[in-house]
């Protein structure tokens, strides 16, 4: 049993580490016994301030009187606390290292020179008109400009929202309207895999339905053909050069918004997670130095995308912040070969290295040898986020990747939480392959029981719940704050209610069981059910669809969709075919359904709910444990959808 297996602290870690694992039981509970004496430590520690706050936190989980502040009254600005605050001790020190899709390509950026084209194009925004609490939208590739377009945005507060490169026209239309963005940022092309992708073009057509956009600011990163709206699209290159560099930081409010990023939830559009500025960032500077014992001057790579939660908090802003050294890799792992993760860590010198599961089981397919031909000592610490790491693959990544010598951290935690939740801390905690083990300073996890809502004490399994706030906690759904109660914050009253089941076992070390919800991770990428049956009725043919996951080797999950056709019509491979592609044009190329099963009828309560539970087993190929059918309208239903189980 995986579960029976505990990797001790090396040595050599415990040695140098930040935090040992007696630091560790003695500063989590006075973080639990004294929060407020705890973060204020915390707080003027990580971030420099130009006024303090008058009360540390301040907050209500009910769902009637829902409100979380911390460090009111506090006054920062964030690129100041990024960059400013470095420039006297290490302002020709590399902040990004800039790994191409190209292994030829790389550009090194020091603290000064980011300093000075962040506020380049800080000024240019401000021409703009873009002012305080604005919202500008960042639609780039993996590239340097990203990092500084974000930024530049909180060096002026104005408030930006990421849309990973990968969405479609429709994805990125859908919200610039939502938060109603008036200057978006984008590039001529996006290269991955040695493929452009066009993002101008894509931006072009979201734009047609976004009539507040009065700016395109455009990245030159391919020299690919454009089309151009003359006094709406600028070219950065061309406007930074005009700009002058200096560019006072605009003093924000601890609880002013630093940015929004969308998330799939169980139903609807995907909503507006609002991350506030100085909880956040004491947060992420925090968790990046303590989940990955950072040491000064180390090299560190986290391979995520900035469209993502983990790139913002573990690319940009903890590192950042920190004065760390950050590798922004434009590329794919596989890209020329299979060795691309590990040239890249001998190349740098890398020393922290952060990656998806995802990407650990399909480079575990490719065998050990394209790994144990690159050297990878300056490796010291490997981590993992996105999805629960199947215990084969943590031991892989161990064995094969760490050579046995590094510690992995397994990090749970989601968009809306800001920052790792549940980590081990690499001097602290001995691992156990597949757990996310123990709780960060100041996270107060529990388990409910999903039918019962009562509380699990000691080993059991059920609804992952937090009991207290912590300062990286998103503070509302933009514009939509009842949402936000209602999802989070109306099942388990008094909880912070996170989608995930858990399991803790008699150390306390919990066992993230994955989604309760109606949320898919498809290779670590969030994607709500709702979403993708939305865009499979968006065909004519389609009468009805109901989308589950089921289990993936690669991907962690697959998407599993039921469809029903409008009657008369013939379901053929053709039509699978255009459904498919309908929902990668709708959602983008991250939404890719991997098998239709077509159905006559979908099981339904008498109420005419949709019962997932069945089609989820139906998809799993779990048929003995269908559970209870009987409050099925029509029972026999699933017996049909059994029998036509699509073959995977
Ligand atoms: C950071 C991020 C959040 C969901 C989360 C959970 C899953 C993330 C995990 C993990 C098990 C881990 N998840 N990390 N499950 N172990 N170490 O991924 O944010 O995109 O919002 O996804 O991802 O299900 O609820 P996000």
């Amino acid at each position: 049993m995986s579960e029976e297996k505990i990797y001790a602290v090396p040595a050599a870690i415990a040695a140098k580490a930040h935090i040992n694992a007696e630091q560790y039981a003695a500063m989590y509970q006075r973080s639990i016994d004294d929060p407020a004496g705890f973060w204020g430590d915390q707080a003027e520690q990580f971030v420099t301030w130009s006024k303090k706050w008058d009360s540390v936190m301040d907050y209500s989980f009910k769902a009637d009187d829902l409100h979380i502040k911390w460090f009111d009254g506090g006054k920062l600005n964030v690129s100041y606390n990024c960059l400013d605050r470095h420039l006297a001790t290490r302002g020709d020190q590399v902040a990004i290292i800039w790994e191409g899709d190209n292994p030829e390509v790389d550009r090194k950026i020091t603290y000064r020179e980011l300093h000075e084209e962040v506020c380049r194009l800080a000024n240019v925004f401000k021409s703009r008109g873009v002012k305080k609490g604005d919202r500008v939208c960042i639609y780039l590739p993996m590239i340097p400009e990203a990092a500084v377009a974000m930024l530049a945005c909180t060096r002026i507060g104005a408030v930006h929202s990421i849309v990973f490169g990968g969405f479609s026209p429709d994805s990125l239309r859908d919200r610039v309207l939502d938060s109603e963005c008036k200057l978006v940022i984008t590039s001529d092309e996006s290269v991955r895999g040695g493929r452009h992708i066009p993002l101008k073009k894509n931006a072009d057509t979201a734009m047609l339905e976004c009539p507040n956009v009065e700016t395109v600011i455009v990245v030159r990163r391919t020299g690919g053909p454009v089309e151009w709206i003359d006094g709406r699209d600028i070219w950065y290159d061309e406007s930074i050069a005009a700009a002058a560099t200096e560019c006072a930081p605009e003093e924000m409010d601890a609880e002013d918004p630093l940015f929004i990023l969308y998330t799939s939830g169980s139903t609807g559009k995907p909503k507006g997670a609002l991350h506030s500025t100085g909880g956040y960032l004491v947060y992420a500077a925090m968790t990046h130095k303590y989940t990955f014992d950072y040491q000064e001057g180390e090299i560190y790579w986290c391979t995520a995308d900035v469209g993502w939660v983990t790139g913002h908090t573990y690319i940009v802003y903890g590192p950042l912040a920190n004065g760390a050294t950050s590798i922004m890799f434009e590329g794919i792992p596989n890209y020329p070969d299979m060795s691309r993760f590990w040239d890249v860590v001998d190349k740098h010198q890398v020393n922290i290295f952060y990656t998806a599961p995802t990407a650990i089981r399909s480079l575990m397919r490719a065998g050990e040898e394209p790994v144990k031909k690159t050297s990878r000592q300056s490796l010291r610490i490997l981590g993992s986020v996105g999805e629960p790491i199947n215990p084969e693959a943590w031991e892989w990544y161990h064995r094969v990747v760490g050579d046995e010598r590094c510690p992995i951290v397994d990090t749970w935690w989601q968009t809306e939480t800001g920052g790792h939740l549940i980590t081990p801390l690499p001097g602290a905690t001995a691992l156990k392959p597949g757990s996310a083990t123990l709780p960060f300073f100041g996270v107060v996890p529990a388990l409910v029981d999903p039918a019962e809502g009562t509380l699990i004490e000691g080993a059991g399994e059920g609804a992952l719940v937090i009991a207290q706030p912590w300062p990286g906690q998103m503070r509302t759904v933009y514009g939509d704050h009842q949402r936000y109660v209602d999802t989070y914050f109306k099942q388990y009253p008094g909880y912070y209610f996170t989608g995930d089941g858990a399991r803790r076992d008699a150390d306390g070390y919990y066992w993230i069981t994955g989604r309760i919800d109606d949320v898919l991770n498809v290779s670590g990428h969030r994607l709500g059910t709702a979403e993708i049956e939305s865009a499979l009725v968006l065909h004519k043919d389609v009468a009805e669809a109901a989308v589950v996951g089921y289990p993936h080797d690669l991907k962690g999950q697959g998407i599993y969709a039921y469809v029903t056709p409008m009657a008369g019509i013939e379901p053929t491979d053709a039509l699978k075919k255009e459904l498919v592609a309908m929902v990668r044009n709708e959602i983008g190329p991250i939404a890719i359904v991997d098998i239709i099963q077509w159905a006559p009828s979908l099981p339904k309560t008498r109420s005419g709910k949709i019962m997932r539970r069945i089609l989820r087993k139906i998809a799993a190929n779990e048929i003995d444990s269908l559970g209870d059918t009987s409050t099925l309208a029509d029972p026999t239903v699933v017996n049909d959808l059994i029998d036509n189980r699509a073959n995977q």
